[in-house]
């Protein structure tokens, strides 16, 4: 069965980075690979519309503008991919955001945090959100989507993905119902 194609209606989910990950690629590579922001933006775009979904992708080193992009997610987007970069650890104003917002959202990571410094092995803000992917470098992206969309079929009361006869909500974005 070939997979939804992306419409109109689709479910728009938003995925935000951090602070210095539009550094990808040339940023210790050992730690957070060889692809670039453009690379990994591409796959989440090809990942988006294999699920039949579409996906924003957007990158900022300030905090103030990933609070108005969460703001702004809690308004258009059925789902938020978040990778808060150093702002895991810190950001009272990123949880307090997610917590404002009623949006499903999930934490990744390229580098596996908890292998890492112990002041990465905190993050501010995995309470407001759903899991928590991390140490799978850009297929982490691919891993949240997914389940971004089954949560949504979930809470839609649709079967998952790959079950016959597939559904979608009625109106899978706010601001489009
Ligand atoms: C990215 C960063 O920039 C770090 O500050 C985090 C995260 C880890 C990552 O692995 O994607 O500690």
């Amino acid at each position: 069965m070939s997979p939804p194609q992306p419409t109109a209606t689709s479910p728009r989910f938003f995925v935000l980075n951090g602070p210095n990950l539009n550094l990808l690629g040339t940023r210790e590579p050992s730690v957070y690979g060889h692809d670039d922001l453009a690379a990994l933006d591409a796959r989440c775009h090809a990942c988006a519309e294999r699920l039949g979904m579409t996906v924003e992708c957007r990158q900022s080193n300030h905090e103030g503008v990933l609070v108005d992009w969460i703001h702004e997610a809690g308004r258009r987007a059925a789902g938020l991919v978040l990778n808060a970069a150093a702002y895991t650890h810190t950001s009272v104003a990123l949880r307090d955001a997610l917590a404002a917002v009623d949006l499903p959202a999930i934490e990744v990571h390229l580098s596996n945090i908890h292998a890492r410094e112990p002041f990465r092995h905190r993050s501010m803000i995995a309470p407001c959100t759903i899991g928590t992917i991390a140490g799978f470098g850009p297929l982490g992206y691919e891993l949240a989507l997914t389940a971004l969309v089954e949560r949504l079929q979930a809470t839609a009361g649709a079967p998952p993905a790959g079950a016959p006869s597939p559904r979608s909500p009625s109106h899978p974005n706010p601001s489009d119902g």
